[in-house]
C-alpha cells in the first residue's frame, strides 16, 4: 500500500518533470513569466505529497485518562528531504485535539496549547512527543478509555495530508501534571 503509493507519487513527479522538459522546449519566444509560474505549480503539489508519505510514526500511545482529558504522545520521524509540521490531530474518541507543549510558570511546569497550533518536522529529523514535553491533547472524551483499549488518531500535516495511527491506551508515570485541570 505504502509503496504503491510512494510510486505513484514518483511517477507523478516524472511526468511533470516530463511535461516542464517539453513546455521548455517549445517555449523560446520569451514568455518567461509563464515559464516561472508552470515551474512553481508543478514543485508544489508533488513535493507535498512525497513529505507526508515520508513520515514515520511509530510508539504512539494514549494516556489512561485520569479525567475527562487525555494526551496522545508518539514520534514523527521525517525521512524526506522536505520540511513539513504537525498542525493538528483528530478522532472520534474525544471533542476536540490541540497540540499542547510544557512551559514553565512560575517555576512550575504547566501545560499550555502552542500557538501557531504546529510542531515543526524538519527533513531527516525525529521529533518526540513524550510526556513532560510536546503532546497531542484530547479534550472532552467521548468514550471511557481503559488500559489497552485501542483508539485512532488523524494526525494533519502541513500541505493537506492526514495519517492515520493507532495507538492503545497506556499507564503513563507522569513527570509532571498534565491530568487536564487546566480549566479547559
Ligand atoms: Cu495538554
Amino acid at each position: 500500500m505504502q509503496r504503491t503509493h510512494r510510486t505513484r507519487a514518483a511517477l507523478a513527479v516524472l511526468s511533470f518533470l516530463a511535461i516542464v522538459a517539453l513546455a521548455a522546449c517549445g517555449d523560446d519566444s520569451g514568455t518567461d513569466d509563464a515559464a516561472t509560474d508552470t515551474t512553481a505549480a508543478v514543485t508544489t503539489a508533488p513535493s507535498t505529497e512525497v513529505a507526508c508519505d515520508a513520515i514515520e510514526i511509530t510508539g504512539a500511545f494514549v494516556r489512561l485518562p485520569p479525567a475527562e482529558n487525555t494526551a496522545v504522545y508518539l514520534e514523527l520521524t521525517n525521512n524526506g528531504d522536505v520540511d513539513t509540521a504537525l498542525i493538528g490531530a483528530s478522532g472520534d474518541f474525544a471533542a476536540d485535539f490541540e497540540l499542547h507543549e510544557m512551559v514553565a510558570v512560575d517555576g512550575v511546569m504547566e501545560m499550555t496549547p502552542l500557538d501557531p497550533q504546529r510542531i515543526d518536522l524538519p527533513a531527516g529529523e525525529t521529533v518526540l512527543l513524550e510526556p513532560g514535553g510536546l503532546h497531542v491533547m484530547a479534550m472532552g472524551l467521548t468514550t471511557e478509555l481503559a488500559e489497552g483499549d485501542m483508539v485512532t488518531v488523524d494526525l494533519e500535516l502541513d500541505g493537506g495530508c492526514t495519517i492515520t495511527v493507532d495507538a492503545p491506551v497506556q499507564a503513563v508515570d507522569m513527570p509532571t501534571d498534565e491530568s487536564g485541570d487546566m480549566g479547559g
